[in-house]
């Protein structure tokens, strides 16, 4: 059976973020901000239905998407570009591709245990990312 990725995720750590915000044409004090931050992950997943909040002081973002179907993105927010977005699962592993301007564009997320991995791609710059799971209360 493939992972739930649902439940709420705190970020752990962070590596190789400021070059892959470079590649996506962050300015240098919105990048400075970034750095600080420790976003959280919300994912609400029915099925082959998704929803990915990305939730920190400085920004929030929210993509939704249905697997195997294509759509239109828009990063407001993060780098304002349009990407045409398919994501799949493979091997248990969330893959998403993001056509548009910028080459080599996408990320994938997969949960081993209590940690959500994800690593986020553009051009020639790869950004790995750790969240831990935050226990529900019963
Ligand atoms: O998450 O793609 O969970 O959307 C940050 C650059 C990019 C801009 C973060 C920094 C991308 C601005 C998050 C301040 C935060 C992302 C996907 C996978 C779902």
């Amino acid at each position: 059976a493939p992972p739930d990725f649902s439940g709420t995720w705190n970020m752990v750590s962070n590596e190789n973020f400021d070059r892959y915000m470079q590649s996506l044409g962050i300015d240098m004090i919105t990048r400075n901000l970034a750095k600080l931050i420790k976003p959280q992950k919300i994912i609400e997943q029915n099925g082959d239905s998704f929803v990915i909040r990305t939730l920190s002081s400085l920004r929030n973002y929210r993509v939704q998407f249905t697997l195997g179907e294509e759509f239109d993105e828009d990063t407001k927010g993060l780098d304002n570009r349009k990407c045409k977005t398919l994501v799949t699962l493979d091997n248990g592993r969330l893959v998403c591709v993001q056509k548009g301007e910028k080459k080599n564009r996408g990320w994938i997320h997969w949960i081993n245990g209590d940690d959500l991995h994800l690593e986020l791609t553009c051009e020639d710059q790869v950004c790995k990312q750790l969240y831990r799971r935050v226990q529900e209360n019963h």
